[in-house]
């Protein structure tokens, strides 16, 4: 079964909103790709929200990025952003749309077009009752200390 459903608000985004779907593959878990907007298909958003069976929404959106707030507006999953740099006003835009929810409807935003920590922080919430996803997270911190460290003594050999 599908655990994260990532939307998008239109397939212009799929260049950024893939580098989240290449992470949950990587940790070996199922995801699927929608586009649909808050603006030109507010039905259809709404019936794939409520139809979703899953643990949680990673959505990508620019420009007047209103879909993880309509997202957040119909579930009680958590809802993870990604505003994307789509405009002439480079992602602020989207970030500000996106980052600014009001009282009670929350909304986990990320860095501009930061998907890549938008399917970290998803698994991470798999990773509160998935051991095996929990496990594969630590590696990954473990992988990537190591890696700086290999970065910075390389560097110390060309001082
Ligand atoms: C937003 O408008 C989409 O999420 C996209 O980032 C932006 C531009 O969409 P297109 O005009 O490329 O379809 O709704």
């Amino acid at each position: 079964m599908s655990k994260v459903l990532i939307l998008m608000g239109s397939d212009s985004d799929w260049p950024i909103m893939k580098k989240a779907g290449d992470v949950l593959k990587e940790f070996g878990v199922e995801f699927n790709v929608r586009v649909s907007s808050a603006h030109r298909t507010p039905e259809k958003t709404m019936d794939l929200v409520q139809n979703f069976k899953g643990d949680c929404f990673i959505i990508g959106a620019g420009a007047a990025a209103h879909l993880a707030g309509v997202v957040a507006a119909h579930t009680v999953k958590p809802v993870i952003a990604v505003p994307i740099n789509a405009t002439p006003l480079n992602g602020v835009d989207a970030l500000y749309s996106t980052v600014q929810m009001p009282s009670g409807i929350p909304v986990a935003s990320m860095a501009i077009d930061g998907s890549k920590n938008a399917a970290l922080f998803a698994l991470q919430i798999i990773g509160t009752y998935d051991a095996d996803i929990r496990e594969k997270l630590e590696k990954y911190k473990k992988d990537m200390v190591a890696a700086v460290n290999k970065k910075d003594e390389a560097l110390q050999q060309t001082l």
